[in-house]
């Protein structure tokens, strides 16, 4: 899984907190994305991760958890992402929770197929900025840093750029791209249609698609085609 994951262009995040219809579902599976990503920052629970994990598994598009919540880890995902947020100012989601879920679940790491994301939370209003403490308020050469530390002295094989519910800036995503030599490079949030997702496309490796699917589904679905044609 580790080397498919690396040729992932884009994805679909969806939210285990919020409900789903079955034909909604079929729409985004079937959709051309190349990975389901099941992850979100409030009311994640065992039960609504696993009941969206069996609804995925229907249909043949890889399945990761990102995780966020303890309680919620459960076997049977194609892999594991673990977000470690590295301009968090509350140290339990840099590393606290995360040696807590090897304490717990250490067995995980010989059975699964495990990622680590060097995450930088930049939209300051986000449920994710707000739970982590994160500091959003960061000038381009403070970002391209964390993506050297993510990269270079954790060796993450994926440096997140999380601008959650709202549009990124293009610059820094080109910097960034610039920067990380071998780490896969995903860009996530605002992202409401073609042009946006194809915008992001030329420079992140992997382009996430959130809140869109929710708020406007068909012009969710036009995103795939636009990352998959845009040129990298
Ligand atoms: C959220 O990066 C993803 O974790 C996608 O963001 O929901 O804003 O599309 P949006």
């Amino acid at each position: 899984m580790k080397e498919e994951i690396k040729a992932w262009r884009h994805a679909f995040k969806i939210d285990p907190a919020k409900s789903f219809s079955e034909s909604w579902l079929a729409d985004i599976c079937e959709s051309g994305t190349d990975a389901i990503i099941v992850g979100g920052s409030e009311g994640i629970t065992i039960d609504n991760v696993t009941e969206c994990l069996a609804a995925v598994r229907r249909f043949s598009v890889p399945c990761v958890l990102e995780v966020t919540e303890l309680e919620a880890l459960t076997p049977g995902f194609d892999a594991y992402f673990i977000p470690v947020v590295l301009n968090a100012h509350n140290p339990a989601f840099i590393s606290g929770l995360h040696q807590q879920a090897l304490k717990a679940h250490g067995q995980l790491l010989e059975t699964e197929e495990v990622l680590g994301e060097g995450y930088c939370i930049l939209n300051r209003n986000s449920s994710a900025a707000r739970r982590t403490n994160a500091d959003a308020a960061m000038d381009m050469d403070d970002i391209v840093a964390f993506s050297r530390f993510s990269e270079n002295v954790l060796q993450m094989p994926i440096f997140y750029l999380e601008y959650s519910g709202t549009y990124g800036n293009e610059e820094v995503v080109k910097k960034v791209s610039e920067t990380l030599e071998h780490a896969q490079l995903f860009y996530g949030g605002g992202i409401r249609n073609s042009q946006q997702a194809a915008q992001m496309a030329v420079w992140a490796d992997t382009v996430v698609v959130g809140n869109a699917i929710y708020e406007n589904k068909e012009e969710a679905l036009d995103t795939v085609k636009a990352v998959k044609e845009a040129n990298r």
